[in-house]
C-alpha cells in the first residue's frame, strides 16, 4: 500500500489550502501515512496524467484521486479496519453541510482579510496567477481594495461563528467528545488563516479558538508541523 498526497505549498514550507488540511487530518485519524508531495500553485497541472486543476490529489497505489471528499470516502472505502471519517451517511451528510454552512458563511466573511496574504506568502513563481486568479474572484477588485475590507469582514466573521460557537459550549467538538470529519473540515478553513495570516484572527475567550488549539494539538501536532502564525488569542 502506497500513498502520496499532493499538498499545496507556499513559500517557506507554507501549508495554506484548507482542502489539503483536511485530508491530511483524514489520514491522521485514520492512522495512515502518505509521501509528502508538496507543489506550487504552477505545479498543480503536473499531477498524474494532468487533468488536475486543484489539490488535495491523492496517489493511492498508482491511482491518482483528486477533491477532498472523494478523497475521504475513498480512505474509509479502501481502508476499512481504521477508525471510519464516515461512521454512518448521516456523519458524511452532517459534515457537508458544516463545510456548505462555513464556506458561505465564514470562509467568504473571512476571505477580504486572507487574500492578500494568500498572495504574500505563495511562492514567487505563482504570485502573478495568484494577484490575477484572485482579483477575478473578487470581482476586479484589487488585492489592496480588499485589505481595506478585511477588518469588516473578519467583524462578519465573528457574527458568523455564533452557531459553532454554541456548538463547542456544548461538547469539546463538532463531532460530539471526539474529533470526526466535520471537525477537521471546519478546522480547516482556519488552517489557512494560520498559514498566512499574521494577527489575531479570534477575540479574546473565543471558544472557537480553544476548539483550535486542541485541534492544533491532536495527532501529534500535526497543525502545528508547517510554519504557521499564532492566530488563536
Ligand atoms: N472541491 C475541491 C476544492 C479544492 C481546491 O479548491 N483547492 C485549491 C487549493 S485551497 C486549489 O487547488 N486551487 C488551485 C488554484 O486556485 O489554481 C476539494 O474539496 O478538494
Amino acid at each position: 500500500m502506497a500513498l502520496a498526497l499532493y499538498d499545496l505549498e507556499g513559500r517557506d514550507g507554507r501549508r495554506m489550502s484548507p482542502f489539503c488540511w483536511r485530508t491530511k487530518y483524514a489520514l491522521a485519524h485514520k492512522g495512515l501515512t502518505a509521501e509528502d508531495r508538496p507543489v506550487g500553485f504552477g505545479e498543480i497541472k503536473t499531477i498524474g496524467d494532468g487533468s488536475h486543476k486543484t489539490v488535495p490529489v491523492l496517489e493511492h497505489d498508482g491511482q491518482f484521486i483528486g477533491d477532498s471528499w472523494q478523497i475521504a470516502i475513498h480512505l474509509d472505502q479502501n481502508f476499512q479496519d481504521t477508525p471510519p471519517l464516515f461512521p454512518s451517511l448521516d456523519a458524511l451528510h452532517y459534515a457537508q453541510f458544516v463545510e456548505r454552512w462555513l464556506f458561505t458563511q465564514v470562509f467568504t466573511a473571512m476571505f477580504p482579510a486572507m487574500v492578500k496574504q494568500v498572495f504574500e506568502h505563495c511562492r514567487e513563481e505563482d504570485k502573478a496567477y495568484v494577484r490575477e486568479s484572485r482579483e477575478k474572484q473578487l470581482g476586479g477588485m484589487t488585492l489592496e481594495q480588499a485589505d481595506k475590507r478585511g477588518k469588516e469582514g473578519l467583524g462578519a466573521m465573528s457574527v458568523a461563528l455564533g452557531p459553532l460557537r454554541a456548538k463547542l459550549m456544548d461538547t469539546p467538538y463538532l463531532n460530539g467528545n471526539e474529533a470526526g470529519y466535520a471537525d477537521y473540515v471546519a478546522a480547516s478553513t482556519f488552517m489557512w488563516a494560520r498559514a498566512v495570516y499574521p494577527n489575531k484572527l479570534f477575540a479574546p475567550k473565543e471558544p472557537v479558538a480553544d476548539w483550535f488549539k486542541r485541534i492544533l494539538e491532536m495527532h501529534g501536532s500535526l497543525g502545528r508541523s508547517t510554519p504557521g502564525y499564532d492566530i488563536a488569542a
